[in-house]
């Protein structure tokens, strides 16, 4: 048959209608174009950080040396910052706050590499860019961010034009669990404490389209402990607080082994963050969801977790 003719309806902005007529036949067929924004838990999320533009312990700390991270600390802090001249005290505190969450991000490119100038990565749920810059500063690599947060996104783009990376490092308002990102065009991805507000079967089944094949996917997060029981009070306050859902441990070993993405290491570092956690308790920033984090991480319900694996 031939084609008579071809109307595209638009209905909601949410999905077009393509009716095409051949010979006699009314052929319709839905293409979904998916807002970024799809669920009311994903609204809820984006307007947290999008409403939450005036955090000290996030700014204050990026301030530093203009890295802003989204996520912790790991490695022991260093005493001497409690003691010394009072006036100094506030400032050398988050200095070391700064100097742990710096150290994590490092920490998860070191199992990210080796990649070079020509390798393209991904960061997903990229809040205001930290781990991203420091990943093109240290493999000159490619880098795309995605948040579901505008503002984040704005403020990310903002701190790679200030460092005249912009041609290489790019944020997008777009959710993790559909990047637009071509198939198999990333050699490594990662999200930095961020799987808590998705499902992981949906995110890993993206990220395994998205990862070229021996492409490296490095994943840090908090879990549930599945051997004590799961969602402890101190792990529910956690949620709670940034309105998130803390996947069991087992949760990302499933979702992995089931899109063809193979563990190579799996490091425990909840010992690793608990100084963080003790000396933010003590600092001027802290928040409040200091103690539930300890509480979590020395009662043994919840973990701070590093997962590399491979796309195979
Ligand atoms: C830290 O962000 C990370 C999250 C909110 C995700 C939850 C992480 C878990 C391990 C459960 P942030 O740096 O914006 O938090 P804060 O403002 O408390 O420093
Ligand atoms: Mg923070």
């Amino acid at each position: 048959g031939t084609v008579v003719t071809h109307v595209t309806v638009v209905t909601h902005v949410t999905f077009v209608i393509h009716v095409t007529f051949v010979s006699k036949e009314l052929i319709m067929t839905t293409t979904f174009e998916t807002p970024v924004l799809r669920t009311h838990f994903e609204k809820s999320v984006a307007a947290y950080w999008n409403t939450n533009q005036e955090d000290p312990v996030n700014l204050r700390l990026g301030e530093v040396d203009g890295l802003f991270h989204h996520h912790y600390g790991v490695g022991g802090y260093d005493p001497s910052v409690l003691e010394g001249p009072a006036e100094t005290r506030d400032q050398r505190i988050i200095n070391e706050l700064h100097r742990l969450e710096s150290a994590q991000a490092d920490l998860l490119l070191d199992h990210l590499g080796p990649l070079g100038p020509d390798d393209k990565v991904l960061d997903g749920g990229s809040g205001r860019g930290g781990t991203s810059i420091m990943a093109n500063r240290r493999f000159g690599c490619e880098a795309d961010g995605v948040s579901i947060s505008e503002y984040q996104v704005g403020f990310a783009n903002d701190q790679a034009a200030r460092r005249g990376v912009s041609d290489k490092v790019r944020f997008h308002f777009r959710n993790m669990l559909q990047t637009e990102l071509p198939t198999a065009s990333r050699q490594a991805i990662w999200t930095n404490e961020t799987t808590m507000y998705v499902d992981l079967g949906d995110l890993y089944r993206e990220f395994a389209r998205v990862l070229d094949f021996g492409g490296r996917y490095v994943c840090i997060t908090g879990c549930a402990n599945d051997v004590t029981g799961l969602r402890s009070k101190a792990v529910s306050k956690i949620n709670e607080h940034y309105t998130c859902d803390i996947h069991p441990r087992s949760a990302y070993f499933k979702a992995l082994a089931e899109n063809g993405l193979v563990p190579i290491n799996v490091v425990d570092l909840t010992a690793a963050t608990i100084p963080y956690w003790q000396l933010r308790a003590k600092s001027s920033v802290a928040t409040g969801i200091e103690e539930a984090f300890l509480t979590a991480y020395q009662e043994g319900s919840f973990h701070y977790l590093l997962i590399a694996a491979d796309r195979a």
